[in-house]
């Protein structure tokens, strides 16, 4: 490991109140720490936008029981059709579904479906998981 060194931070009251939520919840033991980690992502993150495309799915599970989610699953999905090469549905149980989508497009716009997703009311999970097409 390289030389470690030193700079000071500043940050307003409430970020920093938040961020030392964020550290014990995720169990860092230090803000040193938990800053490296975040930097690290952020540049990797950053890397894989300018090496372009990804491809890989979204796994999602879901209760169909919920009102209009189904049909609302299905507007997003259109919407982000051009990205989208197939799903498969599976009934898990009598209301959860289980849907792997197989997507291929830039990472951060695969990122923003999979957000999307998830943040539906009646969406437990929404796991993305590419992996970077080489440029051709
Ligand atoms: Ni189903």
């Amino acid at each position: 490991m390289s030389r470690l060194n030193r700079f000071g931070v500043s940050m307003e009251s409430n970020l920093l109140e938040s961020f030392d939520h964020f550290i014990a919840k995720h169990g860092f033991h230090n803000r040193s720490e938990a800053i490296r980690d975040l930097i690290r992502e952020k540049l990797s993150l950053e890397k894989d936008e300018k090496t372009g495309r990804v491809m890989g799915t979204i796994t999602i599970i879901y209760n169909h029981h919920i009102r209009n989610l189904s049909e609302e699953l299905t507007d997003i999905q259109h919407h982000y059709q051009e990205y989208i090469l197939f799903s498969n549905h599976v009934h898990i149980t009598h209301e959860d579904c289980l849907e792997v989508i197989v997507v291929r497009g830039e990472e951060r716009t695969l990122r923003d479906l999979a957000n999307r997703i998830g943040g539906q009311r009646g969406v437990s999970m929404a796991l993305p998981s590419f992996f970077t097409l080489a440029l051709s």
